[in-house]
């Protein structure tokens, strides 16, 4: 579960100011800041006691998943105090120690009574990413049945923590030996209700995302592939799509061809004039008329021969 320690926030949020709390695992933050892309707010003042219990020997083992506060002389501007106390309530005790900077707390140690209270405090400016606190209640060995044993510090956490996907024991045998199906629900329980909606809000932006770029692109291609048919000069409409286009340059090829035909006889090339060239000295040398000696492939356009051999006299008629 997670607690927040910004008394901008509503309680309904997980805001925690003034107010104790007793569980067996818990995280408390400076702010909703799991990314770390946001800064806490100015001028907070918020005092939070964590309870370990009635039972013998119960405390809290505190771990910091990351820290970060302004950094000042003597943190006078913004920082964080833990006291700790065996009575109900922080009672103007000097705290074990204030924090601020960057570099992770040393508190190997503490606390090393009942009570544990923080004391987040900031100035008017700057800010940080904050601070992030894994709180774990542990029991003196031996442990009660439905307990686990933490052997690297032989202590003993409540037996729900055992491969829940959040490492409780300082050499994380909590989480070792477990199902695949732990494995895989593990991690998503240890989110939490605020990780869940940061991992929400992250689909629902990369969703987003990818749907604005597949419009772009489509749009992008409709685009290029009108500019394109006009720089051919064919005429497309806007609604006229692909189908239109294709008609358009059927008509106009289409068009081509009929040209072509009645120009046919003026533009008397490739093929065709390779023949006629051939067709001279024998037409000196025999006076064949030319159409017998046409081959097949001249053959496909005989108009076009015949006409210009008309215009173009063997040198056998000139003489
Ligand atoms: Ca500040
Ligand atoms: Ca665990």
């Amino acid at each position: 579960m997670d607690y927040y320690m910004d008394d901008s926030w509503s309680s309904s949020f997980g805001q925690r100011c003034d107010m104790s709390i007793e569980d067996d695992s818990l995280y408390l933050n400076s702010h909703l800041n799991h990314l770390k892309i946001v800064d806490y707010s100015d001028n907070i003042l918020c005092v939070t006691q964590l309870d370990a219990g009635k039972r013998i020997g119960a405390l809290y083992k505190l771990k910091f998943k990351y820290f970060d506060l302004e950094s000042s002389l003597n943190c006078t501007n913004d920082f964080l105090e833990i006291y700790d106390s065996d009575v109900d309530g922080m009672t103007g005790k000097e705290p074990i120690r204030r924090f601020c900077g960057s570099d992770a707390p040393n508190i190997s140690g503490i606390p090393t009574q009942r009570y544990v209270v923080f004391r987040f405090k900031t100035d008017y400016t700057i800010g940080g990413d904050g601070f992030r606190i894994l709180a774990t209640r542990t029991l003196p060995y031996p442990c009660f049945d439905d307990y686990f044993h933490c052997k690297a510090e032989n202590r003993c956490i409540d037996g729900r923590l055992k491969c829940d996907g959040t490492p409780h024991c300082d050499d994380d045998a909590d989480e070792e030996g477990c199902s695949v199906l732990e494995k895989i629900f593990g991690p998503i329980i240890a989110l939490g209700v605020s990780g869940l909606i940061g991992v929400g809000i992250l689909i629902v932006l990369g969703c987003t995302g990818i749907c604005v770029g597949v419009c772009v692109c489509t749009c992008c291609r409709k685009r290029c592939a009108r500019l394109c048919c006009r720089s051919r000069g064919n005429v497309v409409t806007p609604s006229s799509g692909d189908e239109l286009v294709a008609k358009k340059t059927a008509k106009t090829d289409q068009s081509v061809v009929e040209e072509s035909a009645l120009e046919a006889p003026e533009r008397f090339d490739g093929p065709m004039s390779l023949v006629l060239v051939m067709a001279d000295p024998t037409a000196a040398r025999s006076p064949t008329p030319p159409n017998d000696n046409i081959s097949p492939v001249v053959g496909q356009r005989p108009t076009s021969v015949t006409a210009r051999s008309e215009r173009s006299p063997t040198p056998a008629a000139q003489q």
